[in-house]
């Protein structure tokens, strides 16, 4: 028994293997269940008991042995996949994951797509701005609230310099540099003091529009928003105006959009009025004309401004603004097929 132990023992040895096959054919032959060593197992019972540890001890190192020198021969095998499993290198690669676009940049392309066709240039300015082209030129009183540190990011060092609030800024400085007709439109980024919650955030996007000429009148600006609304919602959209009030327009209005979720019979969304806030507008007060030396006896003009996010919220059913910031895939890749 110990002779052919040793025998086993030497044969493994001399063994060697280059495939994965041959090594899985070693393993049989010798630890299989009808194996090698599964026979010395059955061989085990009949040897006297004065020799049995001997005996055991010398087929546990011989099936140790065997056991060892199957994986180490499996580890360092450098067979490649077989000529069947060889990949086929003609084949097109799997398909790259493309990105979209910002359902905010979507909203905003639409926006000034939608105000090109009308014959609006599109203006863009600095986001860092003085008082002048944030608050004064736009007849903000001294007093107002948004002047507050509460409500505007201001640098410490110099109360002059702000965050602008609005892109109305950028409005007046093509003031400054041209005369009526006026007809453009600003989209940018504004910055508010506020807290973040599902309704507020201290960043955000407007577009504000501005069409100053002779004539101008305030049913130009309901018929200017009544196409927009249309175009961006759709044909069977109603719009519906009610009085408010801001510092630069005179007379000023909020608009409403007939809600598109339930046709304005009410739903939780509008909650039960049939009616949906969507942007501020109202004739340019012939103050802020004045300050920027356009003659507001001889023009008038109309002036509109809404959030991006507001928009895109209504059009798309959002119902948290911080979703827009946190910029998860999952929310994100839903607007692929949009734009
Ligand atoms: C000039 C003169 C007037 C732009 C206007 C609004 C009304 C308005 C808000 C909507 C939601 C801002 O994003 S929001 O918080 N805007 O209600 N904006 S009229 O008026 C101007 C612009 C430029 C020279």
């Amino acid at each position: 028994m110990l002779h052919k132990i040793d025998v086993i023992l030497e044969e493994a040895r001399q063994f060697d293997a280059h495939t994965k096959e041959e090594i899985e054919q070693f393993r049989i032959r010798y630890l299989g269940k009808k194996g090698l060593l599964a026979e010395l197992f059955r061989d085990f019972k009949e040897v006297p008991a004065a020799q049995k540890k001997e005996v055991g001890h010398k087929i546990n190192l011989l099936k140790q042995y065997i056991s060892e020198k199957v994986d180490s021969l499996m580890a360092s095998t450098t067979e490649g996949p077989s000529e069947d499993s060889a990949p086929d290198l003609t084949l097109p690669g799997p398909p790259m994951e493309i990105g979209s676009r910002h359902p905010i940049s979507i909203v905003r392309n639409q926006i000034i797509e939608i105000f090109s066709r009308l014959g609006y240039s599109i203006s863009e300015g600095p986001e860092i701005e003085d008082d002048w082209h944030v608050f004064s030129a736009l007849n903000f009183p001294p007093e107002h609230p948004a002047r507050d540190m509460q409500d505007t990011f201001f640098v410490e060092k110099d109360p002059d310099i702000m965050l602008r609030t609005h892109t109305s800024s950028v409005q007046v400085r093509v003031m400054e540099k041209e005369q009526p007709p006026i007809r453009t439109i600003s989209p940018g980024r504004v910055f508010r003091n506020e807290a973040i919650s599902a309704r507020a955030h201290c960043i955000f996007h407007q577009v504000e529009g501005l069409y100053i000429d002779e004539n101008v009148s305030f049913a130009d600006l309901k018929q200017t928003l009544l196409f927009f609304a249309r175009e961006m919602f759709g044909q069977n959209v109603e719009i519906r105006l009610r009085p408010s009030y801001f510092p630069f327009t005179e007379p000023s209005a909020e608009m409403d959009i007939s809600c598109q979720i339930c046709g304005g019979k009410g739903c939780n969304v509008c909650k039960y009025t049939g009616w949906l806030e969507i942007l501020g507008c109202g004739m340019v007060d012939p103050n802020v004309l004045e300050f920027n030396q356009i003659d507001s006896v001889k023009y008038t003009g109309f002036a509109f401004g809404m959030g991006i996010e507001r928009v895109a919220m209504l059009k798309y059913q959002v119902r948290d603004l911080r979703l827009y910031f946190e910029n998860d895939i999952r929310f994100l890749e839903q607007f692929r097929a949009a734009y």
